[in-house]
């Protein structure tokens, strides 16, 4: 299905459910391409609103996604996707990057000091390789393979938990200081699917009494203005709920629900 529409090269179809953000804004002609459940598609809304930049927004159906997305994103054909002057930029981390050297007058993200900066970008290169992985693990098992996978979870939040006590990141409200940065974003839209997780997969992984940092930071980031973001959290449930049964019965009923499965992650 998708390979058709990629082959037969069509142009773009006039774009649906374009919402308009009347948020006040710069004279950039900013689109972008995401998906309600997708935490990668928050983290470029979420550095939108921080940022205060008006943006149009198209609601992709990742189990049939548009000539559009297919056409901007053809390597990897995800969301989100940003339209930059009609220019497509594709990746979540590129994205933020480019909205902070795009719009450097607004709010940036990124710490102005390059030793931070770098610090910022390391850990933000963490949550991708270490931390993501470790919790998609936890949520596509069960048993003694689930029990490993919350070990290794705990293991890296135990490192993010020794920053925010005495390493880079001691003494902070959020990681980028007093306000939310990149690494607050990167973090933030993962995190927020761990109470989710933990209700699905029927784990525990953010013990506040063991992660009190970490647990505190969460808590505080999900007041911000990220909570006009994400979804309900009854929503999330049900989605995750269909996601995981479909990852460890594939041949079963949840199979026919989430079709495609490969193209639904958080
Ligand atoms: N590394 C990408 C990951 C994006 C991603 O995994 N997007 C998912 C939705 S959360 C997607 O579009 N999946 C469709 C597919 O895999 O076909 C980023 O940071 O933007």
């Amino acid at each position: 299905m998708e390979e058709t529409k990629q082959d037969s090269a069509k142009p773009p179809e006039p774009e649906k459910n374009i919402e308009e953000d009347n948020s006040s804004s710069s004279s950039a002609n900013l689109k972008l391409f995401g998906s309600w459940a997708s935490s990668y598609t928050h983290r470029v809304q979420l550095a939108l609103k921080i940022k205060n930049l008006a943006f149009a927004y198209v609601e992709e159906d990742l189990t049939d996604k548009s000539p559009s997305l297919l056409l901007h994103n053809p390597i990897y054909k995800k969301v989100p996707v940003l339209l930059a002057g009609g220019r497509p930029i594709p990746e979540s981390l590129l994205i933020l990057h480019f909205l902070d050297e795009a719009f450097p007058g607004t709010s940036p993200i990124l710490p102005a000091d390059p030793f931070d900066r770098a610090i910022a970008r390391f850990w933000a290169h963490f949550a991708e390789d270490r931390l993501g992985p470790a919790v998609a693990a936890v949520f596509s098992s069960s048993g003694e393979a689930q029990n490993a996978a919350v070990c290794r979870v705990h293991d890296e939040l135990r490192l993010i938990e020794a920053e925010l006590q005495d390493g880079a990141f001691a003494g902070r409200r959020f990681f980028a200081g007093d306000r939310i940065g990149l690494l607050d974003i990167v973090l933030g839209c993962g995190s927020y699917w761990l109470g989710v997780f933990e209700e699905v997969a029927g784990v525990k992984l953010v013990d506040a009494g063991e992660f009190p940092r970490f647990h505190a930071w969460l808590s505080d980031f999900e007041e911000q203005e990220v909570k006009a973001i994400i979804p309900p959290f009854d929503k999330l449930l049900t989605y995750a709920r269909g996601l995981r049964q479909m990852l460890l019965d594939p041949n079963g009923d949840a199979g026919g629900v989430v079709a495609g499965s490969a193209a639904l992650t958080v």
